[in-house]
């Protein structure tokens, strides 16, 4: 008998590289009457129903009123830039039962007040500041929406920027500056929140993206207000011209005849949808019952989720399932480049980047919206209207099918159409919208899809096309237009799945294929492959690198449930597009994002490591991620 092992495990399960980063044109926007089920309210009397329900506006009001009152916050007050439901453990969630009191509400707070970051903990019943941590680890909470108009605003009070702006011949009025996380390189700018700002002409194109004003970097210190260093080495570097490079469909649809047109389309549900979202977050849908909420941090998180056998039963697969960090790193040492390693989920936030989806054209007809209740700086309560989407989908895809040739006498046609439970949100993070998908199948499947679109970051160069580059070794992307190069990048995005199959005890096995050869004589054969079950008794055993040519399955399974058959109850991970990083481990961007040194890890369940970068991630060492703690 297998030891059981408890986990909860990461895997990467897909990557993009920069050639995939496209964008379609959609001739088809629709534009009519929406029949979609809004959650929309003001959320003023919202109280919450269940113990991972997120925090509701009377309980964010009441946080700020208690933060205020607070000793070290009560002269001036902090800049609060996370503040969420601090989720009771898990064996009182597991064990509360529909109906019975609340375990006690606490609130999770990151904010930074004179450059001191604070971990507090707020609890509700009580009214009180339980516990406040202050500057663990080496880095610092994600930057709020406040914190980036800062950068872009401190850049104005400078002669020196003017110059450079003059000096390139851009409109001030044209001119759109953006902050970048500036990553971690050595102590050169530590002890300070920086960011660094790059700017951008939009003169004639809402595209301004595509028209870089490339060699200049200011970098800001955002809690002094200041710039801490200007370096303008991009002059001679032309600004790339802003032909073409409009997408809007009201732009673009006068080249209407050079745009391939295709028919309105749209699903009909006669009957309507068949699921429900009970009590705000509760998702019912054929066999499956998810807890399903906005965060500001991994933009969905899908709990509890259990799937009903066919004898009626509800069995459980998942605790707790959510993208934990995002890792986007560019392939160019330039000065203005090298620090662009983007850990987007710690250091911008997935819900913070989150915006309201677009009816009809982000989500199908009959979508049921669900807004993201936020906090902003100064602790008031935001709303994020329409955030997620929830949906049936039917793509024209088969779902199950047989048919037997007449011939032998049994003239059989079975097929079943496909239809399937998806719940979406976009992320709009910077250049680039991640669509996030979390798909529920009616046969037990959880399937989870990223897809990526907008616009790519782009580097200008002086070259205009392939013929007059001297020398293509300082071309670190294809020149994807004049004097545009597309940068070679990867996005490597992590989950964390605290699967729970039949209960919380489960154990990972590598199933690995493996060549036998057969003994002379035994087979016309000479090789076949076997299955080897090796179930993990460490860590280190679970530290999975995929590679084609010693392919493997990986199994989620429960030791103490067996089949009629006395198979464990199981789910097996499928990993979908992947790649692996190819940077030197001990480069500073991949030490921050060590998750993606290995494919799967599986780590023993500890609610204080849910986020696989760190918790405080913005200029962080990488002395909090899983590597860390796998290594302890
Ligand atoms: C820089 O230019 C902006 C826009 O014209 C102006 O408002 C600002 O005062 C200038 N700053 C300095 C220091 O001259
Ligand atoms: C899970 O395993 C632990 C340790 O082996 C044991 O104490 C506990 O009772 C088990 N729980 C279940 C639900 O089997
Ligand atoms: C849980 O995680 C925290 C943070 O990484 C760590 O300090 C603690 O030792 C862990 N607890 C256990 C029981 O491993
Ligand atoms: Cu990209």
């Amino acid at each position: 008998m297998e030891k059981p092992y408890r986990i909860q495990f990461f895997i990467i399960i897909i990557s993009i590289a920069v050639f995939t980063c496209a964008y379609s044109r959609n001739t088809n926007l629709r534009s009519s009457s929406n029949t979609g089920v809004h959650n929309s309210n003001h959320h003023f009397t919202d109280t919450p129903l269940h113990p991972l329900d997120p925090l509701t506006v009377p309980e964010i009001n009441k946080i700020r009123s208690i933060l205020s009152a607070y000793g070290p916050f009560s002269s001036s007050s902090p800049s609060i830039n996370t503040l969420s439901l601090d989720e009771p453990d898990k064996s009182q969630v597991v064990s509360w039962k529909t109906g019975e009191p609340l375990p006690p509400r606490r609130a999770s707070v990151l904010a930074v007040l004179d450059g001191q970051t604070h971990v507090l903990t707020v609890d509700l019943n009580l009214g009180v500041v339980t516990t406040d941590v202050v500057n663990v680890g080496s880095g610092y909470p994600m930057l709020t929406t406040e914190d980036q108009l800062t950068a872009s605003l401190v850049l104005y009070s400078n002669l020196e920027f003017n110059n450079s702006i003059l000096a390139r011949g851009v409109d001030f009025n044209d001119l759109v500056c953006g902050s970048s996380s500036p990553g971690w390189f050595g102590p050169g700018e530590e002890g300070k929140r920086i960011v660094k700002v790059q700017c951008f002409s939009g003169q004639n194109t809402p595209n301004y993206y595509m028209r870089p004003i490339e060699g200049l970097t200011v970098t800001v210190d955002v809690d002094k207000r200041e710039i801490v260093k200007l370096t303008d080495t991009g002059r001679h570097i032309p600004i790339p011209k802003e032909t073409n490079t409009d997408y809007l469909y009201a732009t673009t649809s006068q080249f209407s005849d050079m745009t391939p047109e295709t028919n309105p389309m749209s699903m009909e549900q006669p009957k309507g949808p068949s699921f429900t979202v009970e009590n705000g977050h509760t998702v019912k849908w054929a066999n499956w019952v998810f807890h399903l909420k906005p965060d500001i941090r991994a933009g969905m998180i899908i709990s509890q989720a259990v799937v009903q056998a066919e004898n009626g039963e509800y069995r459980s697969v998942m605790y707790k399932g959510f993208a934990s960090e995002v890792f986007v790193p560019y392939m160019d040492p330039d000065q203005h480049w090298y620090f662009k390693s983007y850990l987007d989920v710690g250091e911008y936030g997935l819900g913070a980047t989150a915006m309201a989806l677009v009816e009809l054209n982000d989500c199908p007809r009959y979508s049921y919206y669900m807004d993201g209740v936020f906090a902003t700086a100064d602790g008031r309560p935001f709303i994020q209207p329409n955030m997620i989407c929830i949906f049936e989908r039917y793509a024209g895809d088969i779902g199950w099918r047989h048919s037997e040739i007449p011939a032998m006498g049994f003239d059989m046609r079975e097929s079943r159409p496909k239809v399937t439970l998806v719940a979406r949100m976009v992320s709009s993070v910077g250049n680039y919208d991640y669509i996030f998908d979390w798909e529920f199948q009616t046969d037990g499947v959880i399937r989870i899809k990223v897809g990526l679109s907008g616009m790519l970051l782009v580097k200008a160069t002086p070259y205009e096309n392939l013929y007059n580059i001297p020398n293509t070794d300082d071309m670190t992307g294809p020149l994807v237009s004049e004097n545009v190069i597309g940068v070679v990048h990867d996005h490597y995005i992590s989950y964390h799945l605290d699967m729970d199959i039949d209960g919380q005890n489960n154990s990972f096995a590598e199933v690995n294929l493996v060549k036998e050869e057969s003994l002379p004589g035994q087979s016309p054969r000479k090789s076949y492959l076997k299955a080897k079950r090796k179930v993990a008794k460490t860590e280190n055993d679970a530290k999975i690198k995929f590679s084609l040519y010693d392919p493997s399955e990986f199994h989620v399974f429960n030791p103490a449930r067996r089949s009629r058959l006395g198979n464990p109850t199981g789910y097996k991970i499928v990993p979908g597009g992947t790649a692996a990083s190819l940077l030197d481990h001990d480069d500073p961007p991949q030490i921050r994002a060590a998750v993606t040194n290995n494919q799967i890890w599986v780590t023993p369940h500890n609610r204080s490591e849910e986020w696989v970068g760190g918790l405080l991630v913005s200029q962080s060492k990488g002395d909090d991620t899983i590597a860390v703690w796998s290594a302890r």
